[in-house]
């Protein structure tokens, strides 16, 4: 895409954002379709890729389709009520029935809803065949394994130093398909970016996949969307869709271990990451904690948000999350954690060191 049609089309969005927040103000029944919008950036109705926009086709189609058959059959009914009322007030008896025209009147329409059917079962069909075909070009592979209540992210690559887990925040290259290889460890969940294609399932015990293609760079927020208990809610995940190189040192930095803690706050901080019950649930690279009940945490630091979306990634967040996950995400199976303020502000300095 050329960078003017590229910066019209980003002018156009803000405008939308506008009058949106415009409309949000005007009218209360708006509120409705703002929370389709939502704060971040979700939406089935402004596609980011080539499988979004097969379905987006699609539901315009249906959409378009769908009204023109609502007029018609809405001025058809009060084209008989005008039509009865004109006979009445004339003083003539109720229409007879015009047996042929009535048969020939009911024939024309279920040949039309009949054709209507079909045209949306072989256009579904087809965007359904489009969109789960393999793709052709050099696929990345990225695994994705939902858990109560947070993504597991593994990049799959051949070599095992090119494969490395993070959580949450789904870094991929624009332009390039990638394929998701979806697990999940507890119960059902559901891998949703509206921007860029369609729901699959996770099941536990069942490999699963789905495809999808982001062409133009930008963040697009995902959800869980099969309920799957208490904190579905807030089970949210981000696509950053970066330009190739971007996305190569990304993933270069995330490939690498966590560097050694420099300054003396961080060293005591790891000590206390480690001495606590932290290290029992979370992996560092580099590190001896080396468990994934909970997410990775090698490169914390460079991530947006924690808790699955739940929280902005600030140092006050990060306290609040760690002294008590329940208050936040209650449910989460996370405990909460009594630190002394001195051992806290530590631990704070050693996470926020883990870039
Ligand atoms: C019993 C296992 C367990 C223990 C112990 C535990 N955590 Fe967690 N932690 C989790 C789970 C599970 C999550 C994901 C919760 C969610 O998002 O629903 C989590 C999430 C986090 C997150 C957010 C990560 C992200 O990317 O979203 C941080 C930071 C974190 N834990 C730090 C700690 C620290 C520091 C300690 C020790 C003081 C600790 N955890 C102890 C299981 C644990
Ligand atoms: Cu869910």
């Amino acid at each position: 895409m050329s960078g003017t049609s590229q910066g019209r089309r980003a002018g156009a969005h803000e405008e939308r954002r506008g009058s949106a927040r415009a409309l949000l103000r005007s009218c209360p029944p708006a509120l409705l379709l703002g929370a389709c919008r939502g704060a971040t950036y979700q939406s089935v109705l402004e596609p980011k890729g080539p499988q979004s926009a097969r379905v987006h086709d699609l539901w315009r189609f249906a959409l378009i389709v769908a009204t023109v058959v609502f007029v018609l059959t809405v001025l058809a009914t009060l084209w008989a009520a005008w039509a009865g009322a004109r006979r009445r007030r004339a003083g003539l008896p109720p229409d007879l029935v015009d047996e042929r025209g009535m048969t020939r009147g009911v024939t024309i329409a279920t040949v039309a809803t009949v054709a209507i059917l079909m045209t949306f079962l072989v256009y579904d069909l087809s965007v359904g065949r489009t969109t789960t075909r393999a793709p052709s070009r050099n696929a990345l592979t990225i695994e994705v394994t939902g858990h109560q209540w947070w993504w597991e992210v593994t990049y799959a690559d051949p070599s095992p130093r090119g494969r490395f887990t993070t959580a949450n925040e789904i870094h991929i290259p624009v332009g390039r398909p990638v394929v998701f290889v979806l697990n999940a460890s507890d119960v059902i969940h559901s891998f949703w970016v509206p921007n860029l294609s369609g729901k699959r399932d996770l099941i536990p015990g069942r490999t699963t996949s789905l495809w999808f293609q982001a062409d133009t760079p930008g963040v697009y927020r995902g959800q869980c969307a099969e309920f799957c208990g208490y904190q579905h809610a807030k089970m949210a995940l981000f696509v950053v869709a970066e330009p190739p190189a971007q996305y190569a040192a990304w993933a270069q930095a995330a490939m690498s271990q966590a560097p050694p803690p420099s300054d003396p706050a961080a060293v005591r901080g790891q000590q206390v990451f480690m001495k606590s019950s932290c290290a029992l649930c979370h992996n560092i690279e580099g590190t001896p904690a080396g468990s994934h009940a909970g997410p990775d945490l090698t490169h914390l630091a460079s991530r947006r948000t924690i808790a699955a979306g739940t929280l902005r990634n600030t140092r006050g967040n990060l306290a609040g999350w760690i002294v008590d996950p329940q208050r936040i995400k209650p449910g989460a199976n996370m405990p909460p954690n009594q630190l002394s303020p001195s051992d806290l502000e530590a631990l704070l300095t050693y996470l926020q060191s883990l870039r």
